[in-house]
């Protein structure tokens, strides 16, 4: 028998200390946070395994999980092909949430070149050039604004072209891209194959899931070679490219004596309007004179990942921490627009006298206010938040309790920095990278990304497996959700090489950088798949990004756009595992194909744990098989000749 709710202690469903104050708090209270319903609502054991489908109305047929083979739908449609169908699905909304994301930043992009909105200006020229310059756009001796406009208009075709290839292919190390255009998988773009994975995976039309999985992985890499790819370039160019940066973190940034903003969600042109706002001054008179000592913005999942990565803001928490934050009474005002909005957020805030704001037309919520961002006078919509704010402040009904947690840590490290860091500002490079995985110091690199979940204990799996795979000298590499999660356990500073294994940690010293290294949101996962050509490019470690020494993870995933960026990993050359569930009946011919013929066919392939240290021992297991492919498993230190080798060199000579 279930326990009863009440009895299912904080600690047992977080990890994260001030989470679980606030859940120990707002029960309490007597308010209800989505770990409860969680507990409340069990999974459907039929949707849990994606065995269901509702594609028409003569079902919806249910299919049999333990003994998969034994019915097919009414119209005949076995569990590999419903399997498969439900899966094109998820990867289809989770691209499109990506790439429309991307879309909604190129035509900022579009505006700000046009001069139709002057709110926003271009940060990083370099960044344009040279993005440009890998599209074969010509560069030298034209005007910026010449070319920023050919770049429009060659980034626009990510989306709306209907046949060739997507511009950023040209970033695709060409072995890889060969075995894509060989299996037919090369995206043309976004819409079209967004549009015929729905298609071919409604009633009656595709029904053989080899061929279904092939337009998963078109459809998959128009996100992450694609609208991904597109949505951190535009946002590099447009508000700058990340370079590290000291930032404070969890929920102990709030401050009681202050006027707290809140921004969640995943468009960066908020925040970056939020910024402009907190800091006018007649909005910081009027703080002071409701009693407040200033406004304190913070940032949450995704956009206050990329606000702390360009302007070093402090973040109050992953996923999991939204409807707690605001459980602290100390939160003015909590502004959003797309993405991970939990509908849940509505009562909590209200219970506490919270505004809470929506601000893009495309995600209203039921009670909340609206406030509509236009891009072109941005600051009508942030001015207002601020004013909303500071009211709340003044009439603040609920007591304030703030978690006292707070953790130091460098976030910021984009795919430009790197190259910098390795080999400085003259001669930026992969090289010394790569030659430390040769040598044998690193022993391979992982991306360890994505969500928290309400079923499964917040942030436990994402620390235990980075620690695991440290310690295995692997360096880490991060975005979203679990970023936060190991900058809360206070792992991103550079005193994590304490918890690395020699090889990585005598790298870190050297290089003066930490051993996790936090590259911002999910839509910069591209800057993973860009790092990870360059190190093809660089060479030594095969031809294609199959060959690397490298493995990526999502432990406690839980958003369609997990499955989307999984799959484009896998479909790019990476082995991936997933934690905690996966939307797979076991033993069906699907499975087998997902989590061992596409590697058998050169790309990477999923994997599946429940426990971290099991996932850390299959990624560094994937991790030695390649070495051992590349003939470095064995570590090869350059020992230095002494002159006894050299008599023997000259004698043998
Ligand atoms: Ni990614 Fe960002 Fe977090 Fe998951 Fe949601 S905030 S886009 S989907 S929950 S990592």
């Amino acid at each position: 028998m279930a326990k009863p709710l009440e009895l299912i202690k904080a600690k047992d469903l977080t990890t994260c200390d001030s989470t679980a104050q606030m859940i120990t708090k707002a029960r309490e209270d007597g308010v209800e946070l989505f770990f409860d319903r969680a507990q409340a609502m069990k999974a459907c054991p039929i949707g849990d395994k994606s065995a269901c489908c509702k594609n028409c109305s003569m079902g919806p047929c249910r299919m049999n999980v333990n003994s998969p083979y034994d019915r097919v739908g009414v119209c005949g449609a076995t569990v590999d092909t419903i399997v498969s169908r439900n899966f094109g699905r998820m990867v289809a909304a989770g691209t499109s949430a990506h790439t429309d994301h991307g879309m909604a930043m190129l035509e900022l992009f579009r505006d700000v070149i046009d001069g139709k909105t002057t709110d926003y200006s271009i940060k990083d020229p370099i960044k344009l050039l040279e993005i440009a310059a890998s599209l074969d756009i010509v560069t030298e001796g034209r005007k910026l604004k010449d070319v920023a406009l050919d770049l429009y208009a060659e980034l626009e075709k990510t989306y709306t072209q209907v046949d060739g290839e997507i511009p950023m292919v040209k970033r695709v190390p060409p072995k890889t891209l060969e075995l894509w255009r060989e299996a037919g998988i090369v995206p043309r773009g976004a819409m079209r194959e967004i549009m015929e994975m729905m298609h071919r995976t409604a009633m009656g039309v595709d029904q053989d899931y080899e061929n279904i999985t092939k337009q998963i992985s078109r459809t998959a890499l128009a996100d992450g070679w694609g609208g991904s790819m597109v949505s951190t370039d535009i946002s590099d160019i447009l508000f700058g490219t990340p370079s590290p940066v000291e930032v404070d973190v969890d929920m102990g940034v709030l401050k009681e004596d202050q006027v707290n903003i809140i921004v969640h969600g995943h468009e960066p042109n908020l925040l970056e309007s939020m910024v402009v706002s907190v800091a006018d001054h007649t909005l910081l008179d009027a703080a002071k004179s409701a009693g407040a000592k200033g406004i304190n913005l913070v940032g949450m999942c995704c956009s206050g990942l990329e606000a702390l990565s360009r302007h070093g803001l402090s973040h109050a928490g992953n996923f999991s921490s939204t409807e707690a934050v605001l459980v602290t009474g100390a939160v003015d005002a909590m502004t959003v627009d797309i993405q991970c909005i939990k509908q849940g957020l509505q009562k909590v805030a209200d219970f506490y006298g919270t505004p809470f704001i929506t601000t893009n037309y495309r995600a209203k919520i039921e009670g909340a206010l609206h406030i509509q961002l236009e891009e072109h006078e941005p600051r009508e919509c942030t001015d207002e938040i601020v004013i909303k704010a500071i009211s709340r402040f003044k009439n603040r009904k609920k007591p304030v309790q703030i978690p006292r947690n707070t953790a130091k840590g460098v976030h910021g490290f984009s795919f430009e920095y790197i190259n910098y860091m390795l080999g400085g500002s003259f001669r930026g490079s992969y090289t010394p990278l790569n030659e430390n995985i040769i040598n044998g110091r690193i022993r391979g690199v992982a991306g360890v990304v994505g969500c928290t979940n309400p079923r499964s204990k917040q942030d436990y799996s994402h620390v235990a497996l980075v620690k695991e795979l440290i310690k295995n000298d692997v360096l880490v590499l991060q975005t979203g959700c679990s970023q936060m999660a190991l900058a809360k356990a206070g792992l991103t500073g550079p005193g994590a090489a304490a918890l690395a294994g020699p090889g990585l940690a005598e790298v870190c010293e050297t290089v003066g950088m930490p051993p996790i290294l936090g590259l911002g949101s999910c839509v910069d996962n591209s800057r993973i798949l860009i790092a990870a050509s360059e190190m093809v490019k660089v060479g030594g470690l095969g031809e294609c990004i199959a060959d690397l020494p490298a493995a990526g993870c999502a432990p406690e995933w839980m958003s369609e756009k997990a499955i989307a960026i999984g799959q484009y990993f896998v479909a790019s050359g990476v082995y991936t595992v997933f934690g905690h569930t996966f939307p797979m009946t076991k033993g069906t011919r699907f499975e087998k194909h997902l989590f061992e013929e596409l590697e058998e066919l050169g790309f990477g392939k999923w994997g599946f744990a429940e426990d971290p240290i099991e996932m850390a021992r299959l990624m560094v297991s994937h991790i030695d098989k390649k070495r051992a492919q590349l003939g470095i498993d064995k570590t090869r230190e350059r020992v230095l000749l002494d002159m006894a080798d050299r008599r023997d060199l000259d004698a043998n000579a």
